[in-house]
């Protein structure tokens, strides 16, 4: 027996005094492999020469729960001698077993109290293994061999993230400052209640070394203002093999929708950390960054052009198209919001086709720079509902109306202030 062996014991003895001993059954069946012509061969196991993981554990009857896990100086001494009571088998960070060993059992100690001489017992209690260290082992699995149990898993990975932060030249550890240095967001400034808004969200990684390449963790949490909503909340990107000088563009598509009228602001933040633990960025200021998306949430209105007319024929040249927008109450003509046409601010009002509209809020004006207010056919041409609509006029030149045109819209402010943006559209058919 050598002096580790002898310590652990004393250290066992001395804890176990406050814990329940029992005697091993004499009759436990091994479950390992005592054929030595089919037992694995042993192998050199010291691995790294300058440093070790140095698991404390708290040691029950069928379980053990990690208590600290640190890298060690010095190397780990060989379990080539140690019986088959515990197997710790390490696991690479990409899944791939590892090394794995015997190693006594902490809880294994010689023992003379009740007087028949000395025998093994088993205590719960503390007790420390090492192993050698890998800066690619991501876990340690500790099994008893003799019940056929597992104990515990150990996760690796703080200590070795740990130890390569604060020694970032080691030859196991790599040194890359991974960085978002860019990020846009593009979509529709315009939306209307209920419906969504697609908005594309792009951002540039990089590694800005100086060791690499190496694979990166990005996410992204997107976080809408009071009144909209956004999906998905968060996404996860691999960025596998990012090299020193190449950033990689990354491009994430988001859904907007606009519960309440106003204006909304949808903030998506990229952060990228490194995959491994084995790889330090000691620049952490640069890993995240925001970027803000406005969107103007309009109530959506029900448009009447040419009331009359189911056909609605537009002129490219025609002087004065009449467009009515319609009084309607909530859920009339499937509208989520009601709306009084009689608090539309004049000066506020454009026609336009769609794109130009909720792009730029570009239009023609209302030529009379007023909204006549008037008890206007509902979308059957015919039916007068009895409330008060309103009808605006716009030059088809000033739109403009072009051949190819099939719809015009109107865009405008209403309510207190004129705060609030409205926005719907009715269906054209160009003619000669
Ligand atoms: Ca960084
Ligand atoms: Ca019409
Ligand atoms: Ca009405
Ligand atoms: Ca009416």
């Amino acid at each position: 027996m050598n002096i580790r062996h002898t310590s652990a014991i004393v250290g066992a003895i001395a804890i176990g005094a406050m814990a329940v001993a029992s005697v091993l059954p004499i009759s436990a069946t091994p479950q390992y492999d005592t054929n030595p012509a089919t037992a694995p061969l042993p192998q050199y196991d010291y691995g790294d020469t300058s440093k070790s993981f140095v698991v404390d554990l708290q040691f029950g009857d069928t379980s053990a729960t990690p208590v600290k896990v640190a890298v060690g100086e010095g190397r780990s001494y060989s379990h080539l001698g140690d019986p088959p009571l515990l197997r710790l088998s390490l696991t690479d960070d990409d899944g791939a077993p590892g090394p794995s060993f015997n190693a006594w059992d902490p809880r294994w100690v010689l023992d003379e109290t009740g007087g028949h001489g000395e025998q093994l017992t088993v205590r719960p209690g503390p007790g420390t293994l090492v192993v050698p260290f890998d800066g690619d082992v991501a876990s340690m699995l500790v099994r008893d061999q003799r019940a056929g149990t597992d104990l515990a898993t150990v996760d690796l990975g703080p200590a070795v993230h740990e130890f390569c932060v604060a020694h970032p030249t080691d030859p196991e550890c790599i040194e890359s400052d991974l960085a978002v240095t860019s990020t846009t967001a593009s979509g529709d400034p315009l939306g209307v209640v209920g419906q969504a808004v697609p908005v594309t969200v792009g951002a540039v990684v990089a590694n800005l070394g100086p060791d690499g390449p190496v694979d990166a963790d990005v996410t992204q949490t997107a976080v809408a203002s009071v009144g909209a909503t956004v999906t998905p909340s968060t996404l996860s990107v691999d960025v596998d093999g990012l090299a020193v000088g190449m950033p990689r563009t990354l491009t994430n598509q988001y859904s907007v929708t606009c519960d309440t009228a106003g204006l909304k602001t949808v903030v998506v933040t990229t952060k990228v950390v490194p995959e491994k633990a084995k790889v330090a960025d000691l620049v952490a200021a640069n890993n995240e960054r925001s970027v803000t998306f406005s969107l103007d949430c309009a109530v959506p209105v029900t448009v009447n052009v040419k009331p009359g007319s189911l056909r609605n024929p537009v002129n490219v040249n025609e002087g004065a198209i009449p467009i009515a927008v319609l009084t309607t109450k909530a859920g009339e003509y499937g509208q989520p919001v009601a709306f009084d046409a009689a608090t539309i601010e004049a000066a506020t009002v454009r026609v336009g086709v769609r794109g130009a509209l909720v792009a730029t809020g570009t239009g023609a004006p209302e030529m009379h720079g007023k909204v006549h207010l008037e008890d206007s056919v509902e979308l059957d041409e015919h039916t007068r509902d009895g409330d008060a609509d309103g009808v605006v006029h716009a030059r088809a030149d000033q739109i403009p109306v072009q051949t190819s045109t099939t719809e015009l819209c109107v865009r405008g402010r209403f309510g207190a202030g004129a705060s609030t943006t409205f926005f719907g559209c009715d269906h054209i058919e160009v003619v000669p």
